[in-house]
């Protein structure tokens, strides 16, 4: 399935990985673009060196386009723009804030840039900077989350920006790929779907978390401190939301409580102590399976609602 996306890209199929923390490495991007689709490493908190070795394996396990994620809160992110733009990546997605200042350097290396935004204002500001497409992301996704929902989020930000537009948040599968068209998208980005791909190196109990969540398993912290995140319910998001709601309970002491809440989860798998971030779709995942076969379901699904439906997306 040809769309504005797959053509910008030069994907086989309308599909983004999300760029997910802790999470999304070499093994997993590679993964998603050789299935046809556009892996992400994510460049989290990362330094330049460690975002760099990833990139250099992806390379080495796939000869098709991938991109790294950058997370533009994290301390490091000057020095893994720079470094993106020097290793040429094929495409560069942002989170978490206004990507502009960087448009310039990666345009000049050739890069494809598609930032992630919550909200019309931030889709005409990234779109006048001059990126390629936008990601209109909804806060039924996993980690960190804006006020609207995918739902009303994305066809106003189509209706607000003349560049190709990417639909994300609460997608897991082929009906959510055919509803992304309906509102105007011409592609989607799924993160939490891949959690649980045989190439993901999450830990196992994170998987098991994702694969035993039902709809209601995920919730919002994190409010108070202006970054709301969407995780799995567990032991941690309980006592954080608690100390959240405390008002003498003071914001130094509960940025520190979050910190290495991500890294425990995913990589040492600590279910006491981590934070399982996920997305509402996280009640749809009822399997591990190899990246390459979530995407030709997600494909197969999609294609069959579409069939006679003439839409140009
Ligand atoms: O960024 C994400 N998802 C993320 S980032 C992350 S790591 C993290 N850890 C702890 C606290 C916060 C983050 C885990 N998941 N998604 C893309 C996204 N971007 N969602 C919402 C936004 C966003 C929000 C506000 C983008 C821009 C923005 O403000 C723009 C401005 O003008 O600064």
């Amino acid at each position: 399935m040809q769309t504005k996306l797959t053509r910008l890209l030069g994907i086989e199929h309308p599909i983004i990985q999300g760029g997910m923390a802790w999470i999304a490495d070499a093994s997993l991007a590679s993964a998603v673009s050789n299935a046809g689709g556009l892996g992400i490493i994510s460049a989290m908190n990362a330094n330049a060196d460690w975002v760099r070795e990833e990139i250099r394996k992806c390379r080495t396990l796939t000869d098709k386009p991938f991109g790294v994620n950058i997370m533009l809160m994290s301390p490091h992110v000057e020095e893994v723009a720079k470094m993106v733009a020097e290793e040429k990546v094929p495409v560069v997605t942002t989170g978490a804030g206004n990507p502009s200042r960087f448009v310039k350097m990666w345009k000049e290396a050739g890069i494809k840039i598609l930032p992630v935004v919550a909200s019309t204002a931030l889709a005409k500001m990234v779109e006048r900077a001059g990126v390629d497409a936008v990601i209109a992301e909804g806060g039924e996704s996993g980690g960190h989350v804006g006020d609207l929902t995918t739902m009303a989020l994305v066809p106003q930000v189509v209706d607000a920006v003349k560049i190709p537009v990417v639909a994300a948040g609460g997608i897991g599968d082929g009906r959510g790929m055919v509803a992304a068209f309906a509102l105007g998208a011409c592609g989607v980005q799924m993160g939490t779907r891949f959690l649980v791909a045989n190439e993901c190196t999450v830990s196992d109990a994170y998987k098991k978390k994702v694969l035993s969540a039902k709809d209601i398993s995920t919730m919002v912290t994190g409010r108070r401190l202006g970054h709301p995140v969407r995780a799995i319910k567990t032991t941690y998001t309980n006592a954080y939301a608690k100390l959240e709601a405390d008002s003498n309970y003071p914001d130094e002491k509960l940025e520190e409580f979050g910190v290495g809440s991500l890294r425990k989860a995913a990589k040492d798998g600590n279910t006491e102590e981590g934070c399982f971030l996920a997305g509402q779709i996280a009640g749809m995942v009822s399997r591990e399976q190899p990246a390459k076969e979530i995407v030709d379901e997600v494909m197969a699904e999609a294609e069959k609602l579409m069939e006679g439906v003439k839409w140009d997306v």
